[in-house]
């Protein structure tokens, strides 16, 4: 066990993963859904004409679209064809279990009509709340709900990034007296929700106040028990974020494997973690043109199943339109992210690490608690034998499909605890999952 080095007052405050049961719903949901929309949909990554390459949620700052016309984009905001529930319906037919929703972006703008603020969606044409309707429409269709908050705020007169002056200093005081309203509003309004998923925590303004993020932390999880916060909030007092000076994590799990996955189960030092990924490579708000890579269902699924097989959640994200709809490429996706849960979902939830040695046909996961074991197959060898190497006293009992259970897989026994498994056909489209029955010889 490490020995904690420095005395720490806003460090971690538990060691290991939380135990109850909230979190170990969470851990259980494996896939989410996330959502950026706001002003950015609006413009799409473009402006008068030209293209912008970076994030198309960060167009606010680019040099060629000015920062007032960007603040006036709210009069534009009129989502007319947003149907919360079709929405939510659309996640659960992909197979999220949860979904995080951006109620504020960088740019400031508020999804709901904050009472502290006139830059929401009051004052655009749609006038209307989005986020309630949004947290119905999930939670009746059996989604949790979480919200998607930046500390960042460009908009708000008091956000700095790099207090230099006294004055910056009041006046960020006064900013975060303005998050802590917002944060407090939010839960009210919105009871059910299980969390938030902070972001825009790296300038020096809310890095070198460990203690206002540790405060405002327990304040969040005191007005509603259980919250669940990732360690993206949180710095130390010596403005370590994630992991505090002594290397613990703070906050409920680790948040910052974003469009990354880690490799191996060393990667994440026992902790819960939770990845989130782009479709294509780094956009998350709308983009009319999209460029570089696109990542088809199969490499996502593969995704998801790489985060299962390491106890970690994987959650897809999903730009849409200022219209309200999905563009069709995410909505191929849901789809046939769908087919394939319908039929392996059993893999997903409540699956996790299952202690055996990784394969060369893709991975190994753990119904939680169960000596149940499936193997993900991504890579079919051109020998069409997959190998399955089990610890020491295992023994496979049973193995068949889980498009075909009543058809059972006979294994070859090749060695101790080693045995062949070949499918009927080399051919599949999308990856294959095996329900292996182990006992173990006492
Ligand atoms: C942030 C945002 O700036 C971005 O617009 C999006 O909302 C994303 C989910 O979060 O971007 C990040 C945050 C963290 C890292 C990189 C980009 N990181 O930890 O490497």
């Amino acid at each position: 066990t490490a020995k904690d080095s420095i005395t720490l007052q806003h460090g971690a405050h538990r060691i290991g993963n939380r135990t109850d049961a909230g979190m170990a719903r969470w851990r259980s949901l494996r896939l989410g859904q996330f959502i950026h929309w706001g002003l950015y949909a609006i413009p799409g990554g473009e402006w008068k004409g030209k293209t912008y390459n970076g994030a198309a949620e960060w167009i606010r700052s680019w040099k060629e679209m000015p920062q007032a016309e960007y603040d006036n984009l709210y009069k534009q905001f009129n989502p007319v064809n947003y149907q919360p529930e079709q929405w939510a319906l659309q996640a659960k037919n992909m197979g999220a279990k949860y979904m995080i929703i951006t109620t504020k972006h960088h740019d400031g703008f508020c999804l709901w009509p904050s009472k502290y603020s006139r830059y929401t969606v009051a004052s655009s044409p749609w006038k209307k709340d989005i986020i309630g309707p949004m947290v119905d429409a999930y939670n009746k269709n059996g989604i949790d709900v979480y919200l998607y908050f930046s500390i960042i705020d460009w908009n708000h007169p008091d956000w700095r990034a790099s207090p230099k002056t006294p004055a910056d200093s009041i006046a960020y005081g006064r900013f975060k007296v303005f998050v802590k309203n917002q944060l407090q509003e939010l839960l009210t309004k919105y009871p059910t929700i299980k969390g938030f998923w902070f972001d825009g925590t790296w300038d020096d303004s809310w890095k070198n106040d460990g203690a206002f993020s540790d405060e405002l932390e327990q304040y969040l999880q005191k007005i509603h028990p259980g919250l669940i916060i990732g360690s993206r909030l949180r710095a130390d007092e010596k403005g370590a974020r994630h992991f505090d000076s002594n290397g613990r994590l703070m906050g409920d799990y680790e948040q910052g494997w974003e469009r990354k996955l880690p490799e191996k189960i060393a990667d994440i030092h026992g902790n819960d973690w939770e990845g989130v990924m782009t479709i294509p490579e780094n956009q998350w708000g709308y983009n009319a043109r999209w460029a570089g890579h696109i990542k088809s269902a199969n490499e996502l699924i593969e995704m998801l199943v790489k985060s299962t097989s390491l106890a970690g959640n994987f959650v897809i994200n999903f730009g849409p339109k200022s219209d309200g709809t999905f563009r069709t490429e995410e909505v191929q996706r849901m789809q046939e992210i769908g087919q394939w849960m319908k039929v392996n979902g059993a893999a997903i939830y409540n699956g996790g690490y299952a202690g055996f040695e990784k394969q060369d046909w893709g991975y190994y996961i753990r119904k939680n608690g169960t000596d149940s074991v499936f193997m993900v197959v991504c890579n079919v060898p051109v020998s069409g034998d997959l190998r399955v190497k089990l610890p020491q006293q295992t023994t496979l009992t049973h193995a068949a499909t889980l498009e075909n259970p009543a058809q059972a897989i006979t294994p070859e026994v090749t060695g101790k605890n080693e045995y062949f498994l070949r499918l009927e056909t080399k051919n599949f489209h999308t990856p294959v999952v095996i329900l292996l029955q182990t006992s173990r010889n006492t």
